[in-house]
């Protein structure tokens, strides 16, 4: 049938290039260490690598901030490793994935250095150039009050000594948005595209493709940070006016005339649904998915520090939850879009430290829970690095200083400055950072329990700390034959997922006892045209205590194949009945199937 896609089966891995494998001993991840472990990825059940950018760039946002769309950032490898990479993947039936960053370049790219050169220099207009307001002293000041998104306390315009100009730049400085309004922008992007296709890459995940069309009269934002000189503006550059029209432009450009590109766009503040709906629609469609945030979001709340929304902890509830992943599910089932499933990357905390409980105790359930729930929703299913072996969020005990992330130091600066010497506020900044910090994800992976945890060899510093807990969360130690593991359970939960297709993939989602107040659970029926009667039951209990659960009526005996009590090793899941009751113990996960 036409509405099956590879894309739409495949298990895509995202790869974090900095902190996955180092082989050459500088400390940092490179292409060369995606290459060395594909054995390892393969045998997990991945079928597409997409990796954060590995572009030559000064890395002012980890390799966001793009100075060659053409070239590696040379302590990464070569194209040469990257047509290997790329070589060796084919070998195994795998692809490639890019990150497409096209909203905004870095501040060293030879377009922004040109640009900012001279008021009337060529590519002046390639970038978004305004003159200032003035105070009444006659001090330039920023053309609107719209602040930096990773750093909320600043504003996102940058005054230019040379040309007496703001530039606009939504991020941070050293990323200067590009003006898509001018025709040779998007010409060169769409060259870009056309430079990695022709190399063999199978698709883009395109980082906040969403932001590319600004509202032109560039209006102040609406005040929603109490005392603060500069506000979120993304209502003006969150899918602008001409958003469908560029994207459509890119379509035919580009994407039509290769074989079944995948596309993911990176879509923040955006929660209409009529508008995700036309963006992902199976025909009138621009992208084939879209990432959003709301399941990552369930637990951020805006308070009156610049950044805490980002940082914040707040509560939330299997309802909550329930509410998030049902909408979705149905949004895009009934109106003929596509999902993307995800927990957790490189901008996030780890998923068990998010969701569930990430103790020693219960860690191993809670990452095999949130197992269950992704192996089994309808989407294309995004795993990322580390997570198939419940890594976990960094200790409290870490200094601030071990933060690397130009957020965190941001966020972290900033409440000193609200806050001198106020202990409480200040421990209050650091357990935010430790829960919510995308440092957290960004640990290096743990292959062994070796020194620097087999990421590099030993002796060297590796660019960010290792997670001390690696001398027991290590993938030497999961991938052991007949080791209990949450790779194990992995490898199991994705397998299944491929055997049956028709009902994970491509079939049907019904909630079942929606009223639960600690367990989500849902079935998946088969496809409609699959001739299969069949349906799986997904039972969730997000909480850390016991509770109780009624089987609903109608379906009959289940048999039960997974559960996250079950670690691995084929024993026969036996749950514990109580009249029709189940008994659920913390953060337990069970997948049943009709007979
Ligand atoms: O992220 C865009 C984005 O809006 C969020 O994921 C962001 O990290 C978070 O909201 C911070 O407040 C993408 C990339 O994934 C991220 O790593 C980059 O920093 C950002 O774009 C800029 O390129
Ligand atoms: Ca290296």
């Amino acid at each position: 049938q036409e509405t099956r896609k590879w894309w739409k089966e495949a298990v895509v891995y995202q790869v974090y290039p900095a902190s996955f494998l180092d082989t050459n001993g500088d400390g940092r991840g490179d292409v060369n260490g995606i290459t060395a472990r594909l054995d390892y990825l393969k045998s997990l059940g991945v079928d597409v690598i997409w990796s954060s950018p590995i572009y030559d760039s000064p890395q002012a946002d980890m390799g966001y901030d793009i100075s060659n769309y053409k070239g590696i950032y040379p302590p990464y490898g070569t194209l040469e490793d990257v047509d290997r990479l790329i070589q060796e993947l084919g070998k195994r039936d795998m692809k490639l994935v890019m990150d497409l960053v096209v909203n905004h370049t870095s501040e060293q790219h030879p377009w922004f250095l040109e640009s900012r050169s001279s008021l009337s220099n060529p590519k002046r207009d390639w970038y978004i150039w305004k003159k200032p307001r003035y105070d009444e002293d006659g001090n330039p000041q920023p053309p609107n009050n719209w602040n930096q998104i990773l750093g909320e306390a600043m504003s996102a315009w940058i005054y230019d000594e040379g040309t007496k100009e703001y530039y606009l730049a939504v991020f941070t400085p050293e990323q200067p948005d590009l003006n898509w309004e001018n025709p040779a922008v998007r010409a060169e992007v769409h060259d870009i595209l056309r430079f990695w296709l022709d190399r063999g890459v199978a698709g883009f995940r395109m980082d906040v493709i969403n932001l590319v069309s600004k509202d032109q009269s560039f209006p102040d934002a609406e005040i929603v940070i109490p005392g603060q000189k500069y506000q979120p503006g993304t209502k003006y550059f969150a899918n602008g006016p001409r958003l469908h029209e560029f994207l459509l432009e890119m379509k035919h450009e580009v994407l039509a005339k290769y074989h079944e590109v995948m596309t993911v766009g990176e879509m923040p503040f955006v929660y209409d649904e009529d508008e995700i709906v036309k963006i992902v629609h199976r025909e009138m469609g621009f992208l084939n998915m879209i990432f959003n945030f709301e399941l990552v979001e369930l637990d951020a709340k805006r308070g009156d520090i610049p950044g805490d929304f980002r940082m914040s902890i707040g509560e939330w509830d299997v309802s909550d939850l329930r509410r998030v992943v049902t909408r979705w599910q149905k949004l895009m089932i009934q109106n003929d879009g596509w999902n993307s499933i995800y927990c957790e990357n490189h901008d996030q905390p780890r998923s068990v430290s998010h969701f569930c409980d990430d103790s020693d105790e219960l860690r191993g359930y809670g990452s095999q829970l949130l197992c269950l729930m992704e192996t089994t929703l309808c989407g294309t299913l995004f795993v990322y690095q580390g997570e198939e072996l419940g890594m976990r969020n960094v200790p409290l005990e870490w200094e601030p200083e071990e933060y690397k992330d130009v957020e965190s130091i941001n966020f972290w600066k900033k409440v000193n400055e609200m806050f001198p010497g106020n202990e409480a506020r200040l421990l209050q900044a650091r357990k935010a950072l430790q829960a919510k910090a995308r440092d957290n994800s960004r640990t290096p992976v743990q292959w062994d329990a070796s020194a620097n945890a087999g990421f590099c060899p030993p002796g060297v510093k590796p660019w960010m700390r290792v997670n001390d807990d690696y001398r027991t969360i290590n993938a030497a130690a999961q991938t052991a034959e007949g080791s209990p593991s949450v790779y194990h359970f992995w490898q199991k939960q994705l397998a299944l997922r491929k055997k049956h297709v028709d009902v994970f993939v491509y079939g049907g989602f019904e909630l079942v006892n929606e009223r639960h107040p600690d367990v989500f659970a849902y079935v998946r029926t088969a496809a409609a045209n699959s001739g299969l009667g069949e349906k799986w039951v997904t039972v969730l209990n997000f909480t850390g205590k016991d509770t109780q659960w009624e089987l609903p009526e109608g379906l009959g005996e289940l048999k039960w194949v997974a559960g996250s009590y079950y670690l691995d090793g084929g024993e026969d899941v036996v749950v514990n009945r109580d009249g029709k009751g189940i008994k659920l113990r913390p953060w337990e996960g069970l997948l049943g199937r009709t007979a």
